[in-house]
C-alpha cells in the first residue's frame, strides 16, 4: 500500500537534462528513507510505496509525458558509485540510457564525479559510464541479444508487420521501415498510431520478451537524413505512448545485437544511430561470451535546470494530474 507523503512536507531536489532532445529528471535529494538494499528491490518498493514521487516528477504541472525520471541512490556494491531506478509516465523502467547518459552529466555538475569511470548499479544489473572531459559520455551497456528474428504480426488496420525481437535494457520491437510513413517529425502522429497498434498487436498475441516481460518499446527505422552524419534514423515509442526524442540508447542496444547476429556489425565498427530529431547517438559492441554482446553507448547530456519540486497547500493536484 503506497504511503504518501504529508504533501506541504515534500520538497524533491531534482536535476533537469536532456540527451540528444530527450528530457531526465533526476531526483538527488528529498526522498523518503528506502528500505531497499538493491536498486532491483527499489523498483519494486517505489512503485509500492512511494509511487508519489514518480507522479510529481512526471504528471503535469510539473511535468510531461515524455520526461524520464530517475532516482539517484547510494548502491551498497564495490563496485558502484551510485543505483538508479528510471521511471516514466505510466511506471518503471527496467534501463534507460539516455537517461544514465543525463545521470552523468547530473553527477558532473553536483561535482560529484570527474572524468573517469565510474559503475552504476540498475535494476538489470551494472553498467559503466566513462566521463571523456568533453562533455560527452560513453555507457557499457548491460549484455544485449535479439531473442526472435523476423516475427510477423497481423495489425489491424495496418496488415502484416514484421521485426525482431532483442532486450537492450528494456524490450525492444525494431521494424525496419513503414509502409508510406517516412521517419520525420511531420509524420509523428502516424509513426505514434502504427507503433501503438503494433504493440498492442504483439501483446494481443502473446508476443513478450524472452523472460515473458511485455515488448513495451517499438522501434522503426528508415534511411538517416544525411549518410555521413548517421548510418539509420529511428523513431522509437516508449511504454507511456510518448515518442523518445533521443535516438534511445536501449533501443540502439538492440539494434546493435541485431546487427551482430545478422553478421552486420563486428567489434570495433561505430555505428550511428540517428533519432527522429537528428541527434545521433555513437555504438560499438563487444561479443559477450553467453551470446550477444555489450554494447556501448556514447552521446552528451545538457543541464537544463536544478530545483525544488514542492506541493503547496491546498493544491488540487498535490502528486500531480492523473493521466487521462
Ligand atoms: O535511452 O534507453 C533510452 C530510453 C529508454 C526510454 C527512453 N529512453
Amino acid at each position: 500500500m503506497e504511503e504518501r507523503a504529508d504533501s506541504s512536507q515534500v520538497a524533491l531536489e531534482v536535476v533537469d537534462s536532456h540527451t540528444g532532445g530527450e528530457p531526465t529528471r533526476v531526483v538527488v535529494g528529498g526522498m523518503p528513507e528506502f528500505r531497499s538494499r538493491t536498486t532491483l528491490d527499489l523498483r519494486e518498493e517505489l512503485g509500492r510505496d512511494h509511487d508519489w514521487i514518480r507522479t510529481l516528477c512526471i504528471g503535469e504541472p510539473r511535468g510531461f509525458d515524455a520526461v524520464v525520471g530517475a532516482v539517484l541512490v547510494d548502491s551498497d556494491r564495490d563496485d558502484c558509485e551510485a543505483g538508479i531506478v528510471f521511471f516514466n509516465n505510466v511506471g518503471y523502467l527496467w534501463g534507460c540510457l539516455h537517461g544514465t547518459i543525463g545521470v552523468v552529466e547530473t553527477l558532473v555538475h553536483l561535482g560529484r564525479v570527474g572524468a573517469g569511470e565510474i559503475g552504476i548499479e540498475t535494476p538489470v544489473g551494472v553498467v559503466r559510464a566513462t566521463v571523456d572531459g568533453n562533455g560527452r559520455v560513453s555507457v557499457r551497456n548491460v549484455r544485449s541479444y535479439r531473442s526472435r528474428k523476423s516475427v510477423t504480426v497481423e495489425v489491424p488496420g495496418v496488415g502484416k508487420v514484421t521485426g525482431d525481437v532483442a532486450w537492450g535494457g528494456n524490450w525492444f520491437f525494431l521494424v525496419e521501415g513503414t509502409p508510406g510513413i517516412s521517419i520525420e517529425m511531420g509524420n509523428i502522429d502516424a509513426l505514434t498510431e502504427f507503433a501503438w497498434k503494433t504493440r498492442q498487436a504483439l501483446e494481443e498475441n502473446g508476443i513478450a520478451g524472452e523472460d515473458g516481460n511485455e515488448i513495451d518499446h517499438i522501434e522503426i527505422f528508415g534511411p538517416p537524413l544525411d549518410p555521413k552524419k548517421a548510418d539509420s534514423r529511428n523513431f522509437v515509442l516508449c511504454p507511456g505512448k510518448a515518442y523518445d526524442r533521443s535516438p534511445c540508447g536501449t533501443g540502439t542496444s538492440a539494434k546493435l545485437a541485431c546487427l551482430h547476429a545478422g553478421g552486420k556489425l563486428v567489434p570495433g565498427q561505430i555505428w550511428r544511430q540517428a533519432g527522429i530529431l537528428d541527434s545521433v547517438f555513437e555504438g560499438t559492441i563487444e561479443i559477450a561470451e553467453e551470446g550477444g554482446v555489450f554494447p556501448t553507448i556514447t552521446g552528451e547530456a545538457f543541464i537544463t535546470a536544478t530545483g525544488t519540486l514542492l506541493s503547496s497547500q491546498g493544491d488540487p493536484f498535490p502528486w500531480g494530474i492523473p493521466p487521462q
